[in-house]
C-alpha cells in the first residue's frame, strides 16, 4: 500500500512538471543593416526632380557629378555604404535594413557582386548583373527598393552565405552568413 501511494505521488509529481502547453519559442532575434549616403540635395534634385534627395547630410554632401566621377575612376564614394559589410546571423533571425541616407537604395540578393542598372555608376569594365537588369521597370528589382527613412525586413534566409547589393550604387555590398 505504501509503495502504491508512493508511486501515485511520484506520478502526480511527474505530471505536474509536464507543461500544459507547448513551450513558448523565443521570439526571433533581429539584426540591422543601415544604408547610408551623402547625396547633395541641390545637385541631385536639379537633375532627378524635387524630393529625390532629402536634406540629411548636414554639410557632408557629395554633388551628383562627383558621385559619377568617383565611380568612373574606380574609387566610388565611401559615403554610400551598407553597414556592416559582413553580418553573421542565426537561421530565423530577422534582418532589418534601414535607409538612413537621403536617397533610395535597393537591397537586392545576388549570385555574385557586379554592376548595377545605371552604367555610369558601375566600376570601369563592370557589367550590369542579371539581378539588377532592367532597373525599376522590373518588379523583381523594384520590390527590393528601400525609400529614404524606411526599412525592409528580410526573413527566411537559408543557412549559408547570401550576397546583397544596391542595384543603383553597386559598391554598396553586404555579405550575410547564416548559421
Ligand atoms: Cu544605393
Amino acid at each position: 500500500m505504501r509503495t502504491l501511494l508512493a508511486s501515485f505521488f511520484v506520478a502526480a509529481l511527474t505530471l505536474s512538471f509536464v507543461p500544459s502547453a507547448p513551450e513558448q519559442e523565443n521570439p526571433p532575434s533581429l539584426a540591422q543593416v543601415v544604408a547610408l549616403d551623402e547625396c547633395d540635395p541641390v545637385t541631385f534634385n536639379a537633375a532627378l526632380g524635387p524630393d529625390f534627395c532629402h536634406n540629411v547630410t548636414l554639410g557632408a554632401s557629395t554633388k551628383l557629378a562627383d558621385l559619377f566621377t568617383k565611380a568612373a575612376a574606380g574609387t566610388p564614394d565611401p559615403g554610400w555604404d551598407f553597414e556592416p559589410d559582413t553580418i553573421k546571423i542565426k537561421k530565423g533571425t530577422i534582418l532589418t535594413v534601414v535607409d538612413q541616407g537621403g536617397e533610395p537604395h535597393t537591397f537586392t540578393e545576388v549570385e555574385k557582386f557586379g554592376g548595377g542598372f545605371i552604367p555610369g555608376l558601375n566600376a570601369p569594365g563592370e557589367d550590369t548583373i542579371s539581378e539588377c537588369a532592367g532597373g525599376f521597370s522590373k518588379v523583381a528589382v523594384a520590390k527590393t527598393r528601400i525609400l529614404q527613412g524606411s526599412h525592409v525586413q528580410i526573413t527566411g534566409l537559408s543557412k549559408g552565405e547570401h550576397l546583397f547589393e544596391c542595384c543603383i550604387h553597386p559598391w554598396m555590398r553586404v555579405k550575410v552568413e547564416v548559421k
